[in-house]
């Protein structure tokens, strides 16, 4: 029974292992609470996220998506590729990414969630946003994340 147990656990290790390093694709930056009035009339304020590839090869992000803590979601166009070690900004409404406690999760094509963040808040209303450091550093711990001056699209 034991050893069945092992065998088990090592399979489950194995397949986690090799669903991580799958996940080139990360989501790197999040700005939520960028400088200006959110509730403005005709607001022009822009919050935005920022994908990051780790591979060296491009990727194919087309009908990818992203899922906020409201449970809303994104796709990105069909044909979307994000090159290798390369940047994918992406633009969203005003208040659309939470300034409290956000986590967003990416999904590729087919569904399966590819990473998510820790939970992040800003509310600081400057260009303070959520980055990993370095870029596409992903160890799954919340010490991947820093609060920097914003870097978008670099
Ligand atoms: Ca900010
Ligand atoms: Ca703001
Ligand atoms: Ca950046």
């Amino acid at each position: 029974m034991r050893s069945i147990r092992m065998f088990l656990l090592t399979v489950t290790s194995i397949v986690f292992l090799l669903n991580t390093s799958l996940a080139s694709v990360v989501i790197n930056e999040l700005e939520q609470d960028p400088a200006g009035d959110e509730d403005a009339f005709r607001t022009t304020v822009t919050a935005w996220f920022e994908l990051y590839n780790n591979d060296d090869k491009d990727v194919n992000i087309g009908g990818w998506s992203l899922s906020n803590s409201d449970g809303r979601s994104i796709t990105l166009p069909k044909g979307t590729i994000i090159k290798g070690l390369d940047y994918y900004v992406q633009d969203v409404q005003p208040k659309w990414l939470a300034h409290g406690g956000e986590v967003l999760r990416l999904m590729d094509a087919s569904g399966r969630e590819v990473d998510r963040t820790p939970g992040l808040s800003d509310d600081e209303d400057n260009e303070g946003a959520w980055t990993r450091d370095p870029d596409g550093r992903d160890t799954n711990s919340t010490d991947d994340w820093k609060f920097l001056p914003s870097s978008r699209g670099f």
